[in-house]
């Protein structure tokens, strides 16, 4: 029986048209900066997002804390939402690397996106030497455990403008910001354009089997590379997997609209199931968090059943994450709907 892999959208195998890619890449090494494909990749996502620099790194974590590492000094303080990945699932590395500690902010409405207002409030001044100064903000769009909730350019543009007056930098955590840009009807450009540094993945919703960029001015990247192999992230030949995120980059973003569609189908039809918890209305991306509280059954053993039944899922305190994507399809999303329907009825 196939499974339908809702896990995450990092569970993609690459196309065709990417292991071919692959097979012909043009390689040389890129700590030398002599690998032709890496740096098509480079110039062509800083071509995309129109930002002066980009730099080609194995993880989206790798990404985010050579980010963190870059703006702060020791002894700062990163503001965050308090479900954002660079805080929960980065394992604390922006403490053991860069020095830093995390201020949790929440968000009042629960959508994971945060005003000028909420940030505000969390930044320290530094108005005596004894307090611990804000080094950084950091921003995600969409915010995955938010449930793929979108950040809009002007709210951007608003957090962004008023950071700068106080000369705070601002980091975009966009692993998905092509979903964002989707359902928001906007460029990526538009979504980066007022930070000061942004991450995305090649490997969610893009679909390639490795990869993240880093980007930002010239001068940051700079520094990024440094940092980047610091962590061990110089890889030699990296144009074998550079070449699959040139196509992820090129024709991937054409099948998200699918994706979105597919998320919507699934919340709307988990929203009538009894004990479920979620509004279909704030699915706009990929992502579907639905809260079984009620159901009275333990996540675990949902999860464990419907994966007996070929559909994974995972699960999140009292909710399960299921992520649409180019390996799924709508008739794989109402075989999962079946199934989740006939675990909760037992
Ligand atoms: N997210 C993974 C898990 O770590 C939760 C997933 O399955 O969604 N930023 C965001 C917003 C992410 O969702 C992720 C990965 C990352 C950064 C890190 O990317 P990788 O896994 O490439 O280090």
């Amino acid at each position: 029986m196939p499974l339908i892999d809702l896990r995450s959208d990092t569970v993609t195998k690459p196309t065709p048209a990417m292991r071919r890619a692959m097979a012909e890449a043009e390689v040389g090494d890129d700590v030398y900066g002599e690998d032709p494909t890496v740096n098509r990749l480079q110039e062509r996502a800083a071509e995309i997002f129109e930002k002066e620099a980009a730099l080609f790194v194995p993880t989206g974590s790798m990404g985010n804390q050579t980010a963190v590492k870059v703006h702060t000094k020791p002894g700062q303080e990163v503001i965050i939402e308090e479900r954002g990945h660079i805080y929960n699932f980065e394992m604390a590395t922006m403490s053991a690397f860069s020095g830093c500690i995390a201020r949790p902010v929440k968000s009042p409405d629960g959508s994971g996106i945060l005003t000028w207002d909420e940030i505000k409030g969390a930044i320290h001044h530094v108005t005596s030497y004894y307090v611990t100064p804000t080094g950084l903000i950091a921003l995600e769009n969409s915010h995955n455990l938010a449930g793929g909730s979108v950040l809009t350019r002007e709210r951007t543009e608003d957090i962004c403008a008023r950071a700068h007056e106080m000369k705070l930098p601002v980091h975009l955590d966009g692993a998905r910001i092509f979903n964002a840009a989707v359902a928001l009807n906007d460029s990526v450009a538009n979504l980066a354009r007022p930070v000061d540094s942004v991450m995305f993945c090649l490997s969610k919703g893009l679909g390639a089997p490795v990869g993240s960029m880093l980007l930002g001015t010239k001068a940051f990247i700079d520094e990024a590379r440094v940092i980047r192999k610091m962590l061990g992230g110089g890889m030699r030949q990296a144009g074998v997997l550079a070449a699959a995120g040139l196509v992820a980059l090129e024709e991937s973003p054409k099948g998200l609209p699918e994706d979105h569609a597919n998320a919507k189908l699934l919340a709307e039809g988990l929203a009538g199931l009894p004990g479920v918890k979620i509004d279909p209305e704030k699915v706009v991306t990929n992502i579907v968090i639905f809260d079984v509280a009620e159901t009275r059954l333990p996540v675990d053993a949902i999860c464990a059943q419907l994966r007996e039944r070929g559909v994974l899922m995972s699960g999140f305190g009292s909710s399960i994450r299921a992520v649409t994507h180019y390996d799924v399809t709508r008739a794989d999303i109402e075989t999962a709907l079946r199934e989740v329907r006939s675990v909760l009825a037992n």
